[in-house]
């Protein structure tokens, strides 16, 4: 028995763990009474259960109103250091669970709730999530406020209350159609507007330079157009221990003198119209996932998040400290989430230089010693590059500002190798095309003190590829910081079965030191337990076909192998090759190759940017592929596809304990981490998948036998690219001939001439960059041992078992301690 071996570790974190919040079922339920009926005004009568998820969110903010109070004065009397996350997206999801989860009262809200004569499961379906974000960046960034609330650490979180956020997606004959998500229709309970820090920023207008009274040389940003920015806060508790952080959300609106010039000169309306162009600001998300767009909009949207948020840092600093800012940089840190707000560098610049009068260098010392940057991406696609031009009409003083900066720094780069101006070009911030751009990756590295990836591949390839001169310049800044996932979420809230029988075995000491969950091990030979194991996946699969059936009406069995891929449509991540996967079974049923066959569902979710046209066109395939699937009866016992329909936080929280098999299949080299990969692995599902991010350091910690790899290596990618010769492969594989036929002959498309034209020239172009063809043999063959493996069910409930207790590493509890303990530096403040 070779884990019997392990005992209970010590938990690396000290954390306090505070009894449950001391709230009775009982008297939650006078609380409810008391806002249903006093403050919300409702009556028997009114049986909308908006109204009583309104109620119970009142109830538990009042008790994070106390914590969050508290955990402020704490931080103010310690004058602790404090770390702010820059990062225009949040992806929260709902907060009703997770205010409950955290206070520990999930019980007796239950009960509370279930005297009412409510079932709390539907009261919380009545809660909006906050979609403020595209993917995996967004709730990234809250999975890490989470974790930072869990381990005490005093950091804000800064963003955009954007009106409008992800959009909704529904499909309509195959298709992708976008609806707009007005999540605050119905108000929002869990936010507090704060006018009171409220601050302007500006935009327009031009620099001026002055004299001070002492002689000194100023500049002036001048003639601006000036637009209001009102905080929105929301709590972010963590778990069970008394603290509360805030996550600030930023809000734009028109000042009253708005084009006060020509209200003056008698044109009232178009001045009162006029003033929304600055409520424009914060009005919608952009849905777009790694791929860069250019629009002014955007920039606005991004220097308004910027300067809002470090105004309000430096008004407090000065509350707290006066005009003295000579221990600013040991106090503070901003962590930049991926290049959106790195805008943010030279706005610290001109406030401390503009607005408190400091020479260059101090301003500069202080500047790049507090910002941080997170790369997210290798994708060219996405590195955003601003045309100086747009940067002069908007933003001309901080324009000057990054001038300078990179005057300063490409000297530097002179003396370090003198006559080399070919290196000072590529490494220039201003770029030289058509016309002159401002790189804002060059930009985030030369202004901060750390820059880091998202897991050991992806840190590998920047300071390798992309970022390799400055790594040169700069070894030192460059470091990784795999990512991770909450695991009171995405174990302890989504599978509430096997969190049970989890603490059952090992206690609940994994919820905040997810390395425990090892001792899982113990039980893999454990035939009740093994059993147990199974009849939880069985139940949660049960969950999930529900949620199917809810979505788009499709009946699917919970026997099948549940063979799920959910994230954005990229070409990159690939779902075309698993959606050659799924034609090659049809033809194999359909030409009696099926011996030994194991029951599929193919699962697919996510959403495509609404102008990415090739990534819309594969959403339509599935869909095509999966109607003629699911409408011929010969396949029933064989295959389901399914297309759910807009995929959310909230439906990952039913689809990730469901799932058996995960799919992580992107062209190696491609995707930075990926996060989903993590919490199928947490709720035991098996990773098909490519040496790709985080999926290798999945592997180290699974083990080879315990996962499915197939697929080129990133360095095979890059070696084969140079003659890459897609039709010869397909010559020489029968099985992906035959799919290949199947796609040009129009199987998929009768009565849509060509449609999928775009997508079969791609595949077979010899520059297609995502190389689905040079892997699809391998990937059958590894789909072909996951079927054998799924059949013998002992094999698959210990490989699943095996899975979760390896999950540890992928805690963001695990990723935040690493930033504290490399980046930011903080001590934790208990509360
Ligand atoms: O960030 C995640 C990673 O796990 C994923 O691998 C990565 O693809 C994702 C522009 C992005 N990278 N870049 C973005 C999002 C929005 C946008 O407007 C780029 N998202 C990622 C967390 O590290």
């Amino acid at each position: 028995l070779p884990y019997k071996t392990l005992k209970q570790s010590k938990p690396v974190s000290t954390l306090t763990e505070l009894p449950p919040l001391g709230m009775s079922a009982k008297d939650i339920g006078e609380e409810y009474r008391r806002y249903f009926s006093d403050t919300l005004g409702r009556d028997k009568h009114c049986r909308l259960l908006h109204y009583s998820y309104n109620a119970l969110a009142l109830v538990l903010r009042d008790r994070l109103l106390e914590r969050w109070k508290k955990t402020r004065y704490a931080y103010h009397e310690s004058k602790c250091k404090c770390t702010y996350y820059l990062s225009m997206e949040y992806l929260p999801g709902r907060t009703l669970s997770n205010a409950m989860v955290n206070l520990g009262i999930v019980d007796e809200v239950s009960h509370g709730m279930q005297e009412l004569g409510y079932v709390l499961e539907e009261v919380s379906e009545a809660e909006h999530d906050a979609g403020l974000g595209n993917g995996g960046l967004g709730r990234l960034a809250a999975c890490f406020l989470d974790s930072c609330a869990t381990l005490q650490l005093p950091v804000v979180g800064y963003g955009i209350r954007y009106e409008y956020g992800m959009f909704r997606q529904c499909i309509e004959n195959g298709e992708q159609v976008e609806e707009p998500d007005r999540w605050l229709r119905y108000g929002n309970p869990w936010e507090l507007e704060r006018p009171e820090y409220m601050c302007r920023v500006h935009f327009g207008g031009r620099t001026e330079f002055y004299r001070g009274e002492d002689g000194r040389l100023f500049a002036r940003w001048v003639n601006t157009q000036d637009v209001l920015a009102t905080p929105y806060d929301i709590a972010i508790p963590g778990y069970r221990n008394g603290t509360v952080n805030t996550l600030r959300l930023w809000s734009s609106s028109a000042t009253d003198e708005f084009n006060l010039g020509e209200f003056n000169a008698g044109s009232y309306p178009e001045s009162v119209a006029a003033k929304s162009a600055a409520e424009y600001i914060t009005m919608v998300l952009y849905p777009n996932d790694v791929s860069e767009n250019g629009k002014v909009l955007r920039l606005k949207q991004q220097y308004f998040l910027a300067s809002a948020s470090l105004q309000d840092v430096l008004r407090h600093w000065v509350r707290l400290y006066g005009y003295d800012f000579s221990e600013f940089a040991e106090k503070n840190c901003f962590q930049m989430n991926d290049t959106h707000p790195a805008i943010a560098t030279a706005e610290l610049m001109r406030l401390l230089m503009d607005e408190y009068r400091m020479e260059w260098d101090e301003a500069w010392d202080i500047t790049h010693n507090v910002m941080a940057y997170t790369n997210h991406t290798l994708l060219s696609e996405a590195l955003e590059k601003w045309p100086v031009r747009m940067f002069r009409e908007l933003l001309p003083r901080l324009l000057d500002i990054i001038y300078e900066i990179n005057a300063r720094f490409i000297s530097e780069v002179a003396r370090r190798w003198p006559g080399d101006i070919e290196r000072q070009m590529r490494m220039s911030i201003i770029g030289d095309g058509n016309e002159p751009y401002a790189r804002m990756a060059h930009l985030a590295i030369v202004c901060s003190f750390s820059v880091n990836g998202v897991a050991a591949l992806h840190t590998k390839l920047l300071t390798e590829g992309l970022f390799r001169d400055f790594y040169e310049l700069w070894p030192e800044k460059f470091n990784n910081k795999t990512n991770g996932v909450t695991p009171r979420r995405w174990l302890g809230w989504a599978n509430p079965a096997l969190s049970s029988l989890i603490t059952e075995k090992i206690g609940n000491g994994w919820i905040t030191d997810l390395p425990q969950l090892h001792l899982l091990k113990n039980y893999v030979n454990d035939k009740e337990f093994c059993l147990r194991w199974r009849e939880i996946k069985m139940h949660n699969k049960k969950r999930l076909a529900a949620l199917i059936k809810q979505g788009c009406g499709i009946v699917v069995d919970a026997f099948a192998l549940y063979d799920v891929q959910v994230k954005r449509f990229h070409e990159y991540k690939r779902q075309l090759l698993n959606i050659l996967h799924v034609v090659h079974l049809y033809d194999r049923v359909k030409r009696g190759d099926d011996a030994n066959w194991t029951p599929r569902l193919i699962l697919f979710g996510g959403k495509a940017a609404s102008g990415y046209f090739m990534a819309k066109t594969i959403i339509k395939l599935i869909n095509n592929v999966a109607e003629v699937i699911n409408a011929d009866p010969k396949m029933h016992e064989y295959l389901k596809v399914v297309f759910l329909p807009n995929y959310s936080v909230t439906a990952m929280e039913i689809i990730a304990p469901g799932t058996d098999l995960s799919e992580q299949i992107s062209t190696a080299g491609k995707e930075a981490s990926g996060t989903g990969n993590m919490k199928f692995m947490m709720n035991g599902a098996i990773t098909i998948g490519t040496l790709d991010g985080a999926n290798i350091e999945i592997r180290k910690e699974v083990g080879d036998e315990n996962l499915f790899f197939f697929g080129l290596t990133a360095e095979e990618v890059f070696q084969l690219r140079k003659n890459y010769n897609p039709d010869a492969i397909i010559h020489t594989d029968e099985d992906l001939l035959r799919v290949m036929q199947l796609l040009t002959s129009g199987h998929f498309n009768q009565f849509e001439y060509k449609i999928f034209d775009s997508i079969i020239h791609s595949l077979t172009s010899p520059n297609d960059p995502w190389m689905t063809i040079a892997d699809f043999r391998s990937y059958v063959n590894a789909q072909k041992k996951v079927a054998e493996a799924y059949r013998d069910q002992n094999k698959w409930t210990r490989m699943s078992i095996l899975n979760t207790a390896c999950s540890g590493k992928f805690s963001s509890d695990r990723t935040i301690e690493e930033y504290n303990n490399e980046i930011w530096k903080m001590s934790p403040v208990p509360v």
